[in-house]
């Protein structure tokens, strides 16, 4: 591995020792990789963004969607929240109640609706009303369905084209307690949909969780 070979070259070449100067070297090593993403962009206070987020059942999107909104709005942005997850039961009322906690707007359609529609609406609604950042949840989806994955890359494209000033992001949503299976979804919804950036959910659960380096 590149970051072990990496961590033994310096070892070598600085002389270390003690177990303690091998593992702050370590950790170094690890923080650095995972400053040079950009994903922290996602969130940027000075650019217009649509933010798509992705991933499997149950990792942790409508959750993380509303601490997103949560500290955007702590940070003076005007967030508008779409819920284009229309296929599970209950999603929408979900991504509704966290809206009223948070206190931002939800573009909502019916269960079972189009979810392009709802990230068309949404895209129009964050022109009208000036906000500067939208966050559209959709619903959880695996590799090996095809035609949810390319309902995906539609959501996207309509979000590309109503984008206007809007930068476009699409964040990966990975559950933390995955493991190694995690690899199989960042490859799998990167190649349908060019993700951005990854957010690693339940680290207050597991000491898993290495597998975002
Ligand atoms: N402990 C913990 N639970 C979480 C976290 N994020 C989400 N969950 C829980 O995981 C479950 C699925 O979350 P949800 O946001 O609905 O997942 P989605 O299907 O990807 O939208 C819910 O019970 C959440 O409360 C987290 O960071 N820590
Ligand atoms: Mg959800």
């Amino acid at each position: 591995m590149e970051l072990l070979d990496t961590l033994r070259d310096r070892v070598s070449d600085e002389g270390l020792k003690e177990p303690s100067d091998v593992c702050a070297l370590l950790r170094e090593e690890m923080t650095a990789r995972l400053k040079n993403t950009g994903a922290g962009n996602a969130l940027s206070e000075e650019i217009d963004t649509a933010v798509l987020i992705v991933g499997v059942n149950g990792a942790g999107k409508t959750t993380t969607i509303a601490k997103l909104a949560h500290t955007a709005k702590a940070n003076d942005q005007k967030v508008i929240l779409a819920a284009a997850d229309t296929f599970r039961a209950g999603a929408i009322e979900q991504l509704q109640i966290w809206g009223e906690r948070v206190g931002v707007d939800v573009i909502a359609h019916q269960a079972g609706g189009d979810p392009g529609a709802v990230a068309f609406d949404a895209m129009e609604a964050a022109r009208a009303r000036k906000a500067n950042m939208v966050i559209i949840d959709t619903a959880g989806r695996l590799h090996t369905q095809t035609n949810l994955m390319d309902e995906l890359k539609k959501v996207q494209g309509i979000i590309a084209r109503r984008a206007g000033d809007f930068d476009q992001r699409v964040l990966l949503v990975i559950d933390g307690t995955t493991g190694q299976n995690g690899l199989i979804q960042a490859r799998s919804f990167t190649e349908a949909v060019e993700c951005d950036g990854v957010i690693l959910t339940k680290l207050d659960g597991t000491a898993r969780g290495g597998i975002v380096l």
